[in-house]
């Protein structure tokens, strides 16, 4: 989507510090970080939001999934790790693409606030 900030990342039209790329996935820091790790992975094709996940797309959703797994193990986040996907404006979805927050390095609170 031409308007989307996560399209324009993942076209490398916006630079960001890439943590993972293969063809469906793009993983890259949060540009205001949450905790000491904070990583986005995204889908490359635009999808709204988890809402919108179906039977065309989720392998791509899948693989975001299997690239968390992989950036956890990589950066040795053996303590643990949080993955949130924030879906629609009343959980907070600011950026209309679905993404992953990967976080980790800090205590988390249950429930989340
Ligand atoms: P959410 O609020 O769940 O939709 O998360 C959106 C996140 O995206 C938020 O933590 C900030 C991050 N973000 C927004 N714009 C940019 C950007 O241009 N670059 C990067 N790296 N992160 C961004």
């Amino acid at each position: 989507m031409s308007d989307c900030i996560f399209c324009k990342i993942a076209a490398g039209g916006i630079p960001a510090k890439i943590a993972y790329e293969d063809d469906l996935v793009l993983a890259f820091h949060d540009i205001d970080p949450k905790a000491p790790t904070h990583i986005l992975i995204i889908p490359k094709e635009h999808i709204v939001s988890a809402a919108d996940i179906n039977a065309e797309n989720s392998a791509a959703a899948a693989k975001c999934l299997e690239a968390a797994a992989k950036l956890a193990a990589e950066l040795g986040l053996a303590d643990g790790f949080r993955l949130v996907s924030n879906c629609g404006d009343s959980a907070g979805q600011s950026v209309k693409h679905l993404h992953f927050h990967l976080l980790a390095g800090r205590d988390f609170m249950w429930p989340p606030g």
